[in-house]
């Protein structure tokens, strides 16, 4: 006891926490009425609808029941479940009071959903002798407050951070000292890596990396060839490089989005038409994004069919960007995914969210999955300033068409 010397083994590093609530809603459902305790919840609505699960508790996870499955199939997994219907209201109502705990420990906290956050506690931790103990104190205030278990990371980036929050659920502490990050990151599978989906598992797997230390080694041309801009990134991910910056919540989320929207002039599904159009799409939010000075983490894609049924949908980085070719790459991974060109589409709309003021200078790069957006910027730059020279029409990357 006591021979660790904290100050040295996180030295030279920040101390950033990711925090992530156990079975948010469900948990919120049991706390408030404690006749719920224990047994399978299941949060989204009643069997006969046709929603799918928010989220359920522990003991309805034993039956094999998960986030975004049918309702039916939920009840036919675990007919014993309590289902109940989502209500927003108390949710955020805990979320913010969980975030106020925070903010008694950090000025950092920063809000990432509606049940996780990050907080900076470099230097902090030293008021109670560890990080370790500073998580412990966090985890008890939080439960003896509102009867929430959560599951926290320590780590010297956000990556490895929100990695090691969720590896030990619920209830989980897991503390990765920068001395442990490769040797941490390096066993698992690379499909655990931030960012990594099952598509990219594949590929990965069909060139030989199964792991990330597999990953971490690999060659940067291969990865740039497989994914393009994000594989340099993913290789600087897989050493367990990333960002360290945390931000106050009060200056880094503004109530706002930044989006424009075409419809066509005929309902098409042909590539060139859609892609093209998202390209024009993603270079005006990017451009006006520049223009008010910020940057973003969401990108949202909306779908109009000739039916006028609309779909959006929606993916959000652990790191922010501003650059035409993320907000492009983003969207078109969405439209891909979700197998857009199908059928014929009406109309298309860009639009990017969780915005902050620009940081500055661009010390966010390392962070992630976008790897370095810095040539892409200076492409975007070279196009700001003829346009602001010669107006908006006056010159368009190739392929960016509106129809
Ligand atoms: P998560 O943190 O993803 O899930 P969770 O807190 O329920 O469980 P875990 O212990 O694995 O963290 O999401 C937080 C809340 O967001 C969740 O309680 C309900 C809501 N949610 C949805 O409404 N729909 C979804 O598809 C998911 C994943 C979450
Ligand atoms: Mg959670």
């Amino acid at each position: 006891m006591g021979g660790i010397d904290h100050q040295k083994v996180w030295a030279g590093s920040r101390v950033i926490l990711h925090i992530d609530m156990d079975a948010f809603f469900a948990a919120v459902e049991q706390s408030i009425n404690p006749g719920l305790k224990g047994r399978p919840v299941i949060v989204g609505g009643t069997p006969e609808s046709r929603g799918v699960v928010s989220t359920c508790s522990y003991e309805a996870r034993n039956y094999g029941v998960h986030s975004a499955m049918p309702m039916k199939q939920a009840q036919r997994l675990c007919p014993e479940a309590v289902f109940i219907d989502t209500s927003g209201g108390k949710y955020s109502y805990l979320s913010t009071r969980i975030l106020n705990i925070l903010r008694q420990y950090s000025p950092y906290v920063e809000p990432v959903s509606i049940d996780e956050a990050f907080a900076d506690i470099t230097g902090i931790w030293k008021r109670y002798r560890s990080p370790q103990l500073t998580a412990e104190s966090i985890k008890r205030d939080i439960f003896e407050r509102h009867g929430l278990t959560s599951s926290i990371g320590i780590a010297p980036n956000r990556l490895v951070a929100k990695m090691a929050s969720s590896s030990n659920k619920p209830d989980g502490l897991v503390i990765i000292p920068p001395e442990e990050v490769r040797q941490y990151l390096w066993v698992q599978p690379v499909g655990h890596l931030w960012g990594v989906g099952p598509k990219s598992v594949k590929e990965l797997n069909k060139i030989g990396i199964i792991t990330i230390g597999d990953l971490a080694t690999a060659s940067e041309k291969r990865l740039k060839d497989m994914f393009g801009i994000m594989g340099p990134g993913l290789i600087k991910m897989a050493n367990g490089q990333g960002a360290d910056q945390v931000r106050a919540s009060h200056i880094e989320y503004e109530a706002r989005s930044i989006g424009h929207e075409h419809t066509f002039d005929k309902n098409t599904n042909d590539p060139d038409r859609v892609l093209g159009l998202l390209l024009y799409l993603s270079d005006r939010v990017s451009r006006r994004l520049r223009q008010s000075g910020c940057e973003a983490r969401t990108v949202t894609l909306k779908v109009r069919k000739p039916d006028f049924k609309l779909v959006t949908r929606a993916v959000t980085a652990l790191g922010y960007f501003d650059t035409e070719k993320v907000i492009y790459t983003s969207a078109k991974n969405l439209l891909n995914k979700n197998r857009v060109l199908e059928q014929p589409v009406r109309l298309l709309g860009v639009s990017v969210s969780h915005l902050r003021k620009r940081a500055i200078p661009h010390y966010d790069d390392l962070l992630s999955e976008y790897g370095d957006q810095n040539r892409s910027r200076r492409i975007d730059e070279l196009l700001d300033s003829l346009r602001n020279r010669h107006g908006e029409e006056s010159i368009f990357i190739a392929g960016s068409r509106i129809f």
